[in-house]
């Protein structure tokens, strides 16, 4: 299973955020290198699912309303994600991507992207999923138009979670953040292809402890997401022999202001430099990150 990034059809348009103005057309898509024969696809709920054999992806999407329920739908959602992993022989979430329409919008009282973590926590633990230590890589954004979205990539080995010193662990973030804490790893060690590990950055933004570092200022932002990221990778270095640069990791950067889109290509040029692999090939997308003083969001994937 591999990761490309080209000029095809955009297959997450639905939902999804939108690449900056004025980038070329761009998406990643995922191949199989399973020959046609080992291969299976099938429609659980409102999963769409891909099995090759070793790997499955997967997508789901539903129209949000309501602040409840958007709960009961992310539940849903999650409770079908669930059942197909069970259906295809207990297979384990190694990522996600998750994006939801107006995710700082409030809903009821309470913000979509809490609604949105109540219903993903229930559903992991409806399901026996790990939804503290051993939870998978995820990322959760937010678009302007379109239905709750959740893309995912699991698999038959377990992946080994990687938390990042810098930061509280996000499952154990304090409840002034949203009655229930979010659901995912920093990063997922995952062996996608023999001899070869992959590792899987969740989004990862300007955050030390619990706290949002440099409110209003993109630059600082970007550079203390920089320190997070290498963080996470100096931690996945503690458990494999494996080596991880994120100078040619494929980057996704995430901007809540198409207009800061300068601002962050120059912190990251500086510390990767300008001609690194992982900056050239990056997917610039606009988006709402999840905590409204954060600007700047980026994941990373790669061996
Ligand atoms: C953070 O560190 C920033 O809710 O799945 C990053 C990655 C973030 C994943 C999620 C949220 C999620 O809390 C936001």
């Amino acid at each position: 299973m591999l990761a490309e990034r080209g000029h095809f059809d955009d297959g997450r348009a639905a939902g999804a955020p939108r690449l900056l103005a004025g980038e070329p057309a761009c998406a990643e898509r995922w191949l199989s290198e399973a020959p046609a024969a080992a291969r299976t696809e099938g429609r659980t709920g409102h999963v769409s699912w891909h099995d090759d054999g070793r790997w499955l992806h997967g997508s789901a999407c539903i129209e949000v309303s309501g602040g409840a329920r958007l709960r009961e739908d992310t539940r849903a959602l999650y409770a079908d994600l669930f059942e197909v992993l069970r259906q295809r022989g207990d297979l384990h979430l190694l990522k996600v991507w998750n994006y939801l329409p107006h995710i700082n919008a409030e809903l009821d009282g309470l913000e979509v992207y809490r609604h949105f973590n109540i219903g993903r926590q229930q559903a992991f633990l409806d399901a026996g999923q790990r939804a503290f230590e051993g939870a998978p890589a995820a990322c959760a954004l937010g678009h302007h138009e379109g239905p709750l979205s959740v893309h995912f990539l699991a698999g038959r080995q377990a992946p080994r979670p990687i938390e990042n010193p810098r930061q509280v662990s996000a499952y154990h973030y304090p409840s002034s953040y949203g009655p229930r804490s979010p659901t995912f790893s920093r990063a997922a060690l995952v062996s996608l292809a023999p001899g070869e590990e992959t590792l899987f950055i969740s989004g990862t933004a300007s955050i030390v402890g619990h706290r949002t570092l440099h409110a209003g200022d993109v630059g600082a932002q970007t550079a203390e997401t920089l320190r997070n990221l290498e963080a996470v990778i100096a931690s996945a270095h503690a458990q494999t022999s494996a080596r991880f640069d994120l100078r040619t990791m494929d980057l996704t950067v995430y901007l809540r202001d198409p207009a800061d889109r300068a601002a962050v290509e120059a912190v990251l040029a500086a510390s990767l430099g300008a001609d690194a692999p992982g900056l050239r090939g990056a997917l610039w997308l606009h988006a709402d990150i999840c905590r409204t003083d954060l600007l700047v969001e980026i994941e990373a994937q790669g061996s």
